[in-house]
This record gives C-alpha cells, sequence and structure tokens, in this order.
C-alpha cells in the first residue's frame, strides 16, 4: 500500500504521522522541484525510493560528479535549482566538483548530502564515511546549512531555494544527518512546518539615475557593441533582449552558452566578425557576461587601443562592476529589468542606429563565413572537424529545437564557433571553468528537463570523464545522441614519449578506440563512422528515432591544435625547446 507523504494507516485506525524522509520530499515538492539527480546508498536511499514513490522523477546516475553536473544544468535551463542527492563523505565529495562549478558559473543548484553521526564526527571518532561535510562544502558555494531536526525541513528547504536563485545563482549545499531523516512528527505539523517560497529570485530593477547614466554614455557611440551572455540566457526574458538589440541596431556578440538568445543567423548577430568588433568598437553592453580570461579581462590587442571602450555592465550582481575594467555606466539589475527600462528610455529618446558600422561588421561576417564554408564541406581522408562539424551544423539548422551539448578542446572550440544555435538555451557547454565532464550529465539534464532531442558533440578525452553514463541515458531511454569526436587523444592524437620510452604518450589514447560499443553494451545504438556521409546518415537515423546513439566519429589524429584556441594560456618552459626536438610541434 502507498503510504502516502503525510500518513500512515495503522491498525485501522488514522495514526496520522510524518518523519524527515517524507517532510523533505514534500518540502521539495511544494516549491516546484519535480526532479532529484541522484546515486543511491546509505543514508539516502530510501530517501530516492520515497520520492519516486511520491511522484517526484529521480534520475539515478553511475557517479555523483555527473548527477551534480546534471542538477547544475538543470538549475541553468529552468532557473529553479537543480537537485543532487549523494551519500556522505566519498558521495559528497564527488558532487563537490559540480556544486564548485555551479558556483562559478552562477548557476541554481542544490547539493543535498547525507552525512554520518554528528557526535561521532565532531569527536572523530572514526563513523561509516565519517567526514565534516558542512565545513567542507562551505568554500564552494553561496550558502551551507545543516538540517538537525525534522521540524526544520519547511525552513531549510525554502533558505536553500532562496540562496540558490536569489542574486547572482550558486550552489547550495544541505546537510542531512541520516538520523534526521528517520525523525518522526505529528503530519499536521508537519504539513504546517513547510515553506513556500514566494517570490524566491525578485526583480532587480535598476534605478532612473543608472539607466539615464548609460543612455548618456550609448548616445555618444560611434561603433557600439552588446555581448550577450549566459546570465542573459538564464534571465529567460528572451523577448525583451530581442527587442532592445533591435531597437538599438547595435551589433551584438553571443558567448558560448548564449548563443541562440538571439538566433546566430539574426543580421545583427557579429559573432563572425568577432575579433574585429571587439578590436574597433567604441561602446560596450555587457549584458550577463563577465569581463572575464574568456575576454581576456577586457584588456590587451584583442580590445584594441587602451581607453578606445566604454563599457555598460548590467548585471544582477553588483560586486561583478569594475572587477577588471572601469565601468562607465553599471546597471545593475535583472536582464529583463534592465533592458526594459533602456527601452523605455530610448522610446523617449532614439539612439541612431550605427548603419556603417553595422554595414562594416556585415562585410566582415560574410567574409568570413565564406572563407569558412567551403571548408566545411571538405571530403578529407581521414575526416577533419571541420567536415564533421559541417554535417553538424546542417543537422542543427534542420532541426533548431535539437539541444547541443558540447565538451573539448578543438572539439569545442570549433563546434562553438561553427555550428549555428537557433533559439535560447540550447547550447549547454563546459561554462566558466572549461571543465571537461560535464557532457553527459548536460545531456541528461537537457533531455530529462526539456523533454527534447539532445545532441552532445564531445571529444574524446572528455567523454572518457562522463562516458559510464551512457548507461543512464540507455536505462531511462533518453533521447540523446553522442557524437565522440576520435581523433586518439587530447587535442590530437600523434603525440610521442619524449623520453623515446614504450609508454604511450601523455595525451595519446588507445588507436581506434570502439567508444560506439559503449553504447551497444546498454542497448543503445552505436556507430563507427568515417566520412562525412557516414555521419550525417548516422546522425539523420539517431535524431529522427530518438534512440540513445553513439557515434564515434574517427577524426584525423593530426587536425587538432594543442589545447585548443587557448594554447597561448599553457606556461611556457625556456628550457623544453633545447631539451626536447618534439617540443616544437606543440609549443611553436
Ligand atoms: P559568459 O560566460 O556567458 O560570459 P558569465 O558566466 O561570465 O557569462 O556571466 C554571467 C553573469 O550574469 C554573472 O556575472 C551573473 O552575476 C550575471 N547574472 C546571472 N543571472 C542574472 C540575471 N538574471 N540578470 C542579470 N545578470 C545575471
Ligand atoms: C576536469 C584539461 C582541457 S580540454 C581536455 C582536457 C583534458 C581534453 C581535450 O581533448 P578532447 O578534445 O576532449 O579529446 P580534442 O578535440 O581537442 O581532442 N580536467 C578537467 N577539466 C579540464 N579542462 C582538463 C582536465 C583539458
Ligand atoms: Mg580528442
Amino acid at each position: 500500500m502507498a503510504t502516502g507523504a503525510t500518513g500512515v494507516a495503522e491498525a485501522g485506525a488514522a495514526l496520522e504521522i510524518t518523519d524527515g524522509f517524507h517532510l523533505l520530499i514534500d518540502a521539495l515538492k511544494l516549491n516546484g522541484i519535480g526532479t532529484i539527480y541522484n546515486v543511491p546508498g546509505i543514508p539516502i536511499t530510501d530517501l530516492g525510493r520515497y520520492a519516486q514513490a511520491q511522484g517526484m522523477r529521480v534520475i539515478s546516475f553511475r557517479h555523483e560528479q555527473n548527477a551534480g553536473f546534471a542538477a547544475s544544468v538543470a538549475g541553468f535551463l529552468t532557473k529553479t535549482p537543480g537537485i543532487c542527492m549523494t551519500v556522505s563523505a566519498p558521495g559528497f565529495m564527488n558532487g563537490l566538483t559540480a556544486l564548485a562549478n555551479a558556483t562559478t558559473n552562477c548557476w541554481p543548484m542544490i547539493l543535498i548530502s547525507g552525512s554520518s553521526e554528528r557526535e561521532i564526527v565532531d569527536l572523530a571518532q572514526g563513523d561509516y564515511e565519517e567526514m565534516d561535510q558542512l565545513a567542507m562544502a562551505r568554500p564552494f558555494c553561496k550558502a551551507a546549512y545543516r538540517l538537525n531536526h525534522a521540524e526544520d525541513i519547511g525552513i531549510a528547504v525554502a533558505r536553500a531555494i532562496r540562496s540558490a536563485v536569489s542574486g547572482r545563482p550558486g550552489g547550495v549545499y544541505l546537510d542531512i544527518p541520516g538520523a534526521m531523516l528517520g525523525q518522526t512528527m505529528e503530519a499536521e505539523a508537519g504539513r504546517r512546518s513547510l515553506v513556500k517560497v514566494i517570490d524566491p529570485a525578485p526583480k532587480m530593477r535598476p534605478s532612473p539615475e543608472a539607466i539615464a547614466r548609460a543612455m548618456g554614455v550609448l548616445k555618444e557611440a560611434k561603433r557600439p557593441l552588446i555581448v550577450i551572455g549566459k546570465g542573459a540566457a538564464y534571465d529567460q526574458s528572451d523577448d525583451l533582449i530581442r527587442q532592445l538589440v533591435e531597437k538599438t541596431g547595435y551589433p551584438f556578440l553571443p558567448m558560448s552558452m548564449a548563443k541562440g538568445v538571439l538566433p546566430d543567423t539574426h543580421p545583427q548577430c557579429g559573432a563572425a566578425a568577432r575579433s574585429m568588433i571587439l578590436q574597433e568598437s567604441d561602446v560596450v553592453i555587457m549584458m550577463g557576461a563577465r569581463i572575464n580570461w574568456l575576454l581576456s579581462h577586457g584588456k590587451g590587442k584583442q580590445w584594441g587601443e587602451p581607453g578606445s571602450k566604454k563599457f555598460v555592465q548590467i548585471d544582477i550582481d553588483a560586486e561583478e562592476m569594475d572587477s577588471n575594467v572601469e565601468i562607465a555606466a553599471p546597471l545593475v539589475g535583472d536582464v529583463g529589468s534592465c533592458a526594459a527600462a533602456l527601452i523605455e528610455a530610448m522610446d523617449a529618446d532614439p539612439v541612431a542606429p550605427p548603419k556603417d558600422w553595422l554595414d562594416r561588421v556585415h562585410a566582415k561576417a560574410e567574409a568570413n563565413m565564406q572563407k569558412m564554408s567551403s571548408r566545411l564541406q571538405n571530403n578529407n581522408h581521414p575526416m577533419d572537424y571541420h567536415a564533421a562539424l559541417g554535417v553538424l551544423k546542417q543537422a542543427i539548422n534542420d532541426r533548431p529545437d535539437t539541444i547541443l551539448v558540447n565538451e573539448g578542446a578543438n572539439t569545442l572550440d570549433l563546434a562553438r564557433s561553427i555550428v549555428n544555435i537557433h533559439k535560447p538555451r540550447h547550447r549547454i557547454d563546459v561554462g566558466t571553468w572549461g571543465v571537461m565532464g560535464i557532457g553527459m550529465g548536460a545531456a541528461i539534464a537537457a533531455a530529462v528537463e526539456t523533454g527534447k532531442q539532445v545532441l552532445a558533440v564531445e571529444g574524446d578525452s572528455a567523454f572518457g570523464f562522463c562516458g559510464m553514463e551512457v548507461e543512464t541515458i540507455c536505462r531511462y531511454k533518453l533521447p540523446v545522441c553522442v557524437v565522440v569526436f576520435n581523433n586518439d587523444g587530447i587535442y590530437r592524437g600523434d603525440g610521442e614519449n619524449w623520453g623515446g620510452g614504450d609508454d604511450p604518450a601523455t595525451t595519446a589514447f588507445v588507436k581506434n578506440a570502439r567508444y560506439d560499443m559503449m553504447m551497444e553494451a546498454f542497448g543503445g545504438v552505436g556507430a563507427w563512422v568515417k566520412t562525412p556521409d557516414e555521419l550525417r546518415q548516422a546522425v539523420e537515423a539517431a535524431l529522427a528515432s530518438g534512440k540513445p546513439t553513439l557515434i564515434n566519429a574517427a577524426i584525423d589524429p593530426a587536425a587538432g591544435k594543442e589545447s585548443g584556441n587557448i594554447g597561448n594560456l599553457n606556461p611556457s618552459s625556456v628550457v623544453a625547446q633545447a631539451l626536447y626536438p618534439q617540443a616544437k610541434k606543440t609549443q611553436g
């Protein structure tokens, strides 16, 4: 008999009690959370079972890091914290990387971990999976709380949700001592103890003075630019962003996970003229994008003459302003409210669309795209990245509802610039840290949260960090097609052992590895393809069928570059060139 969350019928009399397990489930459900990304074990095995019995979707993973990545991506996609649930010490630690990554990316997530007996942990008496998890978690998240009493569950969950989504979103840790889950309470008192969070992420409107200041800067602009970041994608005010961009007539540049907020094919998209617009623009509106390493900290050659730019920055977090360069006009608020206020100001006092500038950006973008287009159709043998990505670009153009997940080095950098995205939040990648291993968690979360088809384009190394989750994809029958760009290694597959020994190069993998057979091992579809035509057929079949599929795409081991587009970030050794003749190949 189903017990229901709040009542256990005993000996015919309705003994209305509830317990920590069920209060936690009820608290999550009350706040609109319907999915848990989980790896079972003591003390949370039954929590997962009960959650499933109570109508929640519980997706059990093979490794907590992937469950955590999935939760964080669910948070990005839905503006509701994704929930990752783990066991104590080792499971908790495995989830912690994802929690830290969520915080770094400003994605809301809650890591709920079971923990051992407080009294034993605090006296370091060696409990099962003993660890002071609360203390460990603190530096890696926005907030960390421990729940000692079942009657506090309602308020603790409310606090965790609000901490995760309000202001700048991020990761929150909730520590659940196992004993607490079994505590009982009178059901009615339990119901009353639950808290529904009202307005968890209140709108933050910029002040009229701040808008006037920004308008003053925009009025002077000759070569303006709008940089759209994943904070804007997260905000979901897609219509307002489009209105603002179109009203200004300014070219825009999407950061990687903001591709699709406006379609990459939009006439004002300047992505294909990136170098030129970054260098030559005189006023830049940063919209939910930090001026961090991904934008060379707003300095250096990439940004043209020092002092040649003024920045208007829209961000929910006031502390982000002036983090790297002076911000002439800070707009502290949510993207939607700031965009609406700017639109209103421009309705009253229009800015002139910079036609000549936009024409120049167009011309440059066209020329660059032209140069690229023939490379995308090459038939080189072995297949190179460009030919393979030409096929995937077409596949996404044909099915713009497909969510693209992307990780690797060359696989990431080239796919980001080649594959157009047409809809908001339809590209998920390695984010601010450039973390490898997010791919399968992201693909699973995207499929679960949206019900849409997912295409995960993975470097063979990147895939290795999370590949076991293909079993999860098969088990839950998710519409995920994984394409592994198999170049036999990290960056390239043709590395040598610089000491001349028998061990393989540090960056090389087994040649001709059959990743496709991993998917087949669990009942999914596998394909090993070596030409663009074979790839096209396999992708078509996968996207048309929605079946879990892994396409192992053989890529020329010599086609990639060391570290993809960011080889310049590798530290250099002054003696390497003299010591190792091979260093020339990777270090130029
Ligand atoms: P990207 O990597 O795409 O450049 P970042 O992750 O560096 O983007 O920046 C995202 C920024 O967006 C963060 O500074 C964050 O504070 C901000 N942000 C997050 N949510 C919102 C929101 N709803 N409105 C405004 N800014 C937001
Ligand atoms: C958690 C360092 C950055 S990119 C990469 C590694 C290991 C793999 C690149 O090879 P791949 O792609 O995926 O085969 P390709 O097309 O260039 O061959 N550990 C973590 N994160 C990062 N970023 C690394 C290591 C890294
Ligand atoms: Mg590789």
